[in-house]
């Protein structure tokens, strides 16, 4: 380490304990590097450690939702359903914090409020609100994708005098909701999964949507010990296959890799029964152009409108419930357990604001067009401001002081969804521009990892002290990524995907949509293409820049 970096405290701080902070905060530490890691939440886990909702549980399922860098850590968990609940995932997340060890490398209870590159130094200098600093070579963002909350301005919401809550902020003590009549705002992944959950419990539920999303059964149940012995037998395989498939995780033998074209209407139905049956979001890779071609998407849409009228006994409420305004798979598919059973309880109500808008919320009441719905709870279940939310929250800034924010303003994108140019030595995990969301958030996250750490190798290996991408490969990367949504039907839906759920917000694609597959091959070839797109230099040259601009 050089002189320049003698005031450093650590060489990495690393914001987020999340699963992917804890695979920075181990592997920093395995490499003999010191680190600090800085968490809002006052234990581990991230999104797991905040959303404590009555219902929440991963789609993907369980053996393949985990880490496979280290073997002991896989060996030694045992899964205990198909699809994780969020108590069971969460006690995963404190598993591995304490198997690796990790716990004392983090700052809990704190926030990261700014990140400031200092160009004499080369140090990043990370502001926390107790006032103190930190100051490291490197800046790893491990904020996640989805943990800054959107919360809809809805008049007089500050008059309710009732409890509100949001899923990704529920209170670790759960709410008494037995009795009570409560209202679920927001349809999505989060909605669905509570609202059978809260059904159970509650007087009256009363679910306000604006747009309905298409809903696939999990087919959950219980891992039968077999079964896990022989995924953990597997493992080493399982994990590079997930790699090189689209979503990241193995493909069921319902995926056909084929145009619904190439079948016949009575082997489509057939082929979407048994993915149906098979559970989950892989429903909609049953043909392979199921989010590129509109026909095919129509029949595995029609496919699940016709679910939809088997199971909700009212025609009214079934026809509310099938969505007519995305193509399947241009908003987040929703994986569930009992959502459509659940509008058939006496006690759920399904009230569409997009026929009668919310009008305001009174003090114990919202009004819906004139009718006015009295309610003691309120779960607004509204999203996130996604992938950029936490990171703009932040202020982030490189050199000569730009702001990451200003230079994301017409819309965010970072090199292999990594790295920005004039922000050196900084990593946005699972950034823009990477396949993240779109993928097992897992094998997401591990890959960027490795590349963080194949960067801080090459790095160490031509005797550099910073990294950072070109504005010319960061343009190329960006104009990749949107090349390849436009070929999808995935921009034509109003999603958070393209950032259209915030007011005000850019509508861009953000993640890369060509697979995981595709992406490791993309990141492959660059790499072996001298590191194409990465600069590698040193801090004085920075002061050099500065003093031939001035
Ligand atoms: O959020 P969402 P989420 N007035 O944005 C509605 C992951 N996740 O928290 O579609 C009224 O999907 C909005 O309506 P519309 C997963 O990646 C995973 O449910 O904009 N309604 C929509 O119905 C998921 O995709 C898991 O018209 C308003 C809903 O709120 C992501 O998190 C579980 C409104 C928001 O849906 C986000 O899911 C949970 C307003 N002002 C979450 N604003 C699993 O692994 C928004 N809405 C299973």
């Amino acid at each position: 380490m050089t002189s320049a970096y003698e005031t450093a405290d650590f060489d990495a701080v690393v914001v987020g304990a999340g699963f992917a902070g804890l695979h920075l905060l181990h592997s920093f530490r395995e490499r003999g590097m010191t680190v600090q890691g800085v968490e809002a939440g006052d234990g581990v886990g991230g999104t797991w450690y905040w959303n404590r909702y009555p219902g929440a549980r991963c789609d993907v399922e369980s053996v393949d939702y985990s880490f496979g860098f280290h073997p002991d850590l896989q060996q030694e968990w045992s899964w205990t359903e198909r699809y994780a609940t969020g108590p069971e995932i969460h006690r995963y997340a404190e598993f591995v914090a304490n198997r690796l060890n990790l716990r004392d490398l983090i700052r809990f209870r704190t926030r990261v409020e700014s990140a400031v590159f200092n160009e004499v130094s080369g140090l990043w200098v990370v502001g926390l609100d107790d006032g103190t600093e930190v100051r490291a070579r490197f800046c790893v963002m491990a904020t996640g994708c989805l943990s800054t909350t959107n919360l809809p301005d809805i008049e007089g919401i500050g008059d309710f005098t009732g409890d509100i809550y949001h899923p990704g902020r529920w209170p670790h003590e759960s709410p008494m909701l037995q009795g009570k009549r409560v209202a679920v705002i927001g349809t999505g992944s989060s909605g669905i999964q509570l609202v059978p959950a809260v059904a159970r419990e509650v007087a009256q539920l009363y679910v306000l949507q604006r747009s309905p999303n298409y809903v696939m059964p999990a087919q959950n149940g219980p891992l039968h010990p077999e079964q896990l012995a022989e995924v953990k037998r597997t493992y080493p395989e399982r994990r590079r296959m997930s790699r090189r498939t689209r979503r990241g995780f193995p493909l069921p033998t319902t995926v056909t890799n084929q145009p619904a074209s190439s079948f016949s209407a009575a082997e489509q139905h057939e082929r979407l029964e048994a993915a149906w049956a098979h559970g989950g979001a892989i429903f909609t890779s049953t043909f392979d152009d199921i989010t590129t071609n509109p026909d095919s998407n129509q029949v595995a849409a029609d496919f699940i409108a016709g679910k939809i009228r088997g199971i909700v006994k009212d025609p009214a409420v079934a026809t509310k419930l099938i969505p007519t305004d995305h193509p399947l798979g241009g908003k987040r598919p929703c994986v569930d357990t009992g959502y459509y059973e659940a509008f058939n309880r006496p006690n759920v109500e399904l009230v569409d604001i997009r026929e009668t808008p919310v009008q305001r919320i009174t003090s114990n009441a919202i009004q819906v067009g004139e009718r006015l719905i009295d309610v003691d709870v309120i779960i607004l279940a509204t999203g996130y401001d996604a992938i950029t939310g936490t990171l703009n929250a932040i202020d982030i800034r490189g050199r000569r002081g730009v702001k990451l924010r200003d230079e994301w303003c017409d819309g965010a994108m970072a090199y292999l969804g990594l790295m920005a140019p004039k922000f050196p030595n900084l990593f946005t995990i699972t950034g823009p521009g990477s396949p993240s969301v779109l993928c097992n958030m897992f094998v997401s996250i591990e890959q960027h990892v490795e590349l963080v750490f194949t960067l801080l190798a090459e790095l160490r290996q031509r005797g550099a002290e910073v990294v950072e991408p070109t504005q010319e490969a960061l343009e190329s990367w960006g104009e990749r990524v949107a090349d390849i949504a436009d070929s999808t039907l995935l921009v034509t839906a109003n999603s958070w995907y393209l950032g259209a759920n915030v007011p005000g917000k850019v509508r861009q694609f953000m993640p890369y949509a060509g697979g995981m597959a595709s992406f490791v091959d993309d990141c492959e070839a660059l790499l072996s293409m001298d590191f194409e797109g990465f600069t590698f230099g040193d801090v004085a040259s920075y002061s050099e820049q500065e003093a031939a601009a001035r």
